[in-house]
């Protein structure tokens, strides 16, 4: 049937009106990027292009490249289901395969910006991301020397800071890295921002929708929710498009929003991953639809991550927790348990252990955030769901993490051998006796469940 449908295109489609130039680079053009900030900086107007840049798989260069640069963004609330053609991204490239192409984006005064999605994994000094970034501000500082900003847009606490402590880190094992490294310090910027939007892995179902609804072929499309934020602290090198304008907020400070956003949006959701795929859910929406599950995703934020937050005088989190768990519940989205799984020993830190951290610290044990922990370390461990089917441990500590489960048949042996991986539990974590019995409790629980 694909053959008799032409492919999305300037000539199959009407076009939005397109930028001209490249003025941001974006590492991870992924579908997250496709649907948050692609389409913020295409309401903002201006002469604000995109350049994608696609780290690890060639796969976006060929959905991408063939519809120039064209994809559709599918909006899915409970009961309507919308598509918009978007035009923001001008160029798409392969690092590993066109490095002169990517070095000539990064020397161009003109590019201003340097975006990233790359998830919690690609913040990891051995990433290739660092390097890269090292590696294009070294060019930069050879050539036009024209100040720039590098804006990380994934789910990290302080996410700016992490991404300019890394660099400064690379630049010190460089021979002259010294010079690098005060270049940097004086003329890049590093904001922080918290985004936000709800965008599952596109299906074969979803493009074959958008097939139907605008009678092309688009092997690029994405499907996101109807909600979208984006916080962004205002400190940019050479400008950037007027996102304020709608709907983002630019402020001096991104902190509180993103503790908010991560222990109460993205932990909950990691809660109802675990918790849902054990219970043989597929989806987000599935699991939040069992009401045992709503009742432990609304109280652990009730009594473990509220006390432990900051809220800003303009967000109301009676609402916000609302709004959270209606988004979770939208059946149109079909997210799946097991893709919000993924990368465990990347986010419990990020999503729970904070939380649990100073509630051990203000003195109470956090039982609810501990379950969720433990439902993260059934899933590592028993590998399978209640039903036997198999849980893919997608990770890249995966091997670490297999090793120090072993043949742990038992609860304590279990939680022990996952407590000694330091990169996600630390030093001070596994020695915690209230922690560990909590650990122990719910752990012991939830395997004689999936048994
Ligand atoms: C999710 C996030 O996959 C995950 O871990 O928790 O991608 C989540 O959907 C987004 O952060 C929502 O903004």
């Amino acid at each position: 049937m694909s053959g008799t449908v032409p492919r999305l295109s300037p000539a199959t489609v009407d076009v939005p009106h397109r930028p001209d130039t490249v003025r941001i680079l974006h590492l991870g053009p992924g579908a997250f990027h496709r649907a948050h900030q692609a389409v913020f900086t295409e309401d903002a107007g201006g002469d604000w292009g995109i350049c994608g840049v696609t780290q690890r798989s060639p796969a976006v260069v060929d959905q991408l490249r063939p519809q120039d640069c064209l994809f559709t963004v599918v909006e899915r609330s409970r009961t309507t289901t919308s598509c918009r053609v978007v035009g923001t991204i001008r160029d798409v490239l392969f690092a590993r395969a066109e490095p002169e192409r990517l070095r000539a984006y990064f020397t161009d005064p003109k590019v201003r910006i340097v975006s990233l999605t790359v998830t919690e994994k690609g913040y990891r000094p051995d990433s290739g991301v660092i390097g890269q970034l090292v590696a294009g501000l070294e060019a930069r500082r050879a050539t036009s020397e024209a100040p720039i900003t590098i804006l990380s847009c994934d789910n990290l606490t302080g996410n700016g800071a992490v991404v300019r402590s890394r660099v400064l880190d690379a630049c010190a094992r460089l021979p002259h890295g010294d010079a690098l490294a005060s270049w940097i310090t004086d003329h890049v910027r590093f904001p922080s921002t918290m985004v936000d939007r709800i965008v599952p892995a596109t299906t074969d179902a979803d493009r074959a929708e958008v097939r139907s609804a605008l009678g092309v072929l688009d092997e690029a499309a994405v499907v996101g929710e109807p909600f979208r934020q984006w916080v962004i602290e205002d400190d940019f090198a050479a400008g950037r498009p007027a996102w304020e304008a709608v709907g983002a907020h630019l402020t001096d400070d991104v902190a509180p929003y993103e503790a908010v956003k991560l222990r109460v949006l993205n932990a909950t959701h990691s809660l109802l991953a675990y918790r849902g795929a054990l219970a043989g859910y597929d989806t987000i929406a599935e699991a939040i639809a069992d009401p045992v599950l709503a009742e432990e995703a609304a109280e652990f934020v009730e009594h473990d991550v509220l006390p432990t937050l900051t809220v800003p005088d303009d967000v109301d989190i009676t609402a916000y927790r609302r709004q959270v768990l209606e988004r979770f519940a939208n059946p149109a989205l079909r997210h799946r348990t097991t893709q919000v799984a993924m990368d465990g020993s990347q986010k419990l830190p990020l999503r729970l252990l904070g939380t649990i951290r100073d509630r051990l610290a203000a003195g109470a044990v956090p039982v609810r955030a501990a379950r969720a922990v433990a439902a993260w370390m059934v899933y590592v461990a028993v590998g399978k769901d209640r039903d036997g089917r198999p849980l893919p441990l997608d990770d890249p500590l995966a091997d670490r993490l297999r090793a120090a489960v072993g043949e742990a048949g038992e609860p304590r042996a279990l939680v022990d051998g996952l407590l000694s991986v330091r990169e996600v539990f630390g030093e001070d974590l596994p020695d915690h006796v209230a922690l560990r019995a909590a650990l122990m409790e719910a752990v012991t629980e939830l395997l004689t469940a999936v048994r």
